[in-house]
């Protein structure tokens, strides 16, 4: 009976690895693709998501809390930016951006206050989710220009009753420009509470509007 359960374990895995989860890996800035993990921290934990509303994890994924071997690209205010993930995301839910203004990108654990700058829900009727590889944002034109992380967050909420999933990664960036606001919101963890609509919806059954989890988008 353990080595049947053993091998039911196995294959369990095997499929999930087989399956493989996306992991945000590569930034585009300045029209430029970066290498993966080139201005994404890189994440410890494979592809699996991070599950705890509580864990500093939340921040940058699990093993981003630093960025000592990441590269801080600069890119101006006003511009845009994207994540490729390894393969198009296929968990629906939706995708949020973060931003928070730091000392030094490659130091920053993710501690200070971010704020969110998109956040790209599913589309009624039928709530359909944007499952894709690539996920892109503008950086708000008003910010002030410094040091930066700029976090994209993918929750995945396709198994109601189970334990909703963040799919997460953190860029580092150098913001150039002429702005001059700084937008204090939120901490994470703490962002997303267990009873947000947005974290608890059943998105199979009587499906007919959705409040993004997090807070509201800042703007200029
Ligand atoms: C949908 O709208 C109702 C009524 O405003 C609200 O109670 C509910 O939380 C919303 N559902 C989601 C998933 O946001
Ligand atoms: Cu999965």
């Amino acid at each position: 009976m353990k080595f049947v359960s053993t091998v039911a374990l196995a294959s369990a895995v095997f499929l999930e690895a087989v399956n493989g989860h996306y992991i945000f890996q590569k930034l585009t800035a300045n029209g430029v693709q970066g290498a993966a993990y080139q201005n994404v921290r890189q994440n410890t934990n494979n592809n699996s998501p991070v599950t705890d509303l509580a864990s500093a994890d939340l921040r940058c994924n699990v093993g981003g809390g630093s960025g000592a071997s990441t590269s801080t690209v600069s890119v101006a205010s006003g511009s845009s930016v994207s994540f490729t993930a390894d393969q198009a995301v296929y968990h629906q839910g939706p995708v949020s951006f973060y931003m928070t203004k730091v000392a030094s990108a490659s130091a920053a654990d993710g501690s200070s206050s971010w704020f969110k700058i998109k956040e790209i829900g599913p589309t009624f009727p039928g709530g359909t989710w944007d499952l894709s590889q690539t996920y892109s944002v503008t950086i708000p034109s008003c910010v002030a220009p410094g040091e930066y992380l700029l976090r994209i967050e993918q929750l995945a909420i396709h198994n109601p009753g189970g334990v909703p999933q963040f799919y997460i990664a953190c860029a580092q960036l150098k913001v150039t420009g002429s702005g001059s606001k700084t937008f204090s919101s939120v901490s994470i963890p703490g962002h997303v509470k267990s009873t947000d609509p947005g974290y608890t919806a059943n998105i199979y059954n009587n499906f007919n509007n959705y409040t993004v989890p997090g807070p509201a988008v800042s703007t200029c």
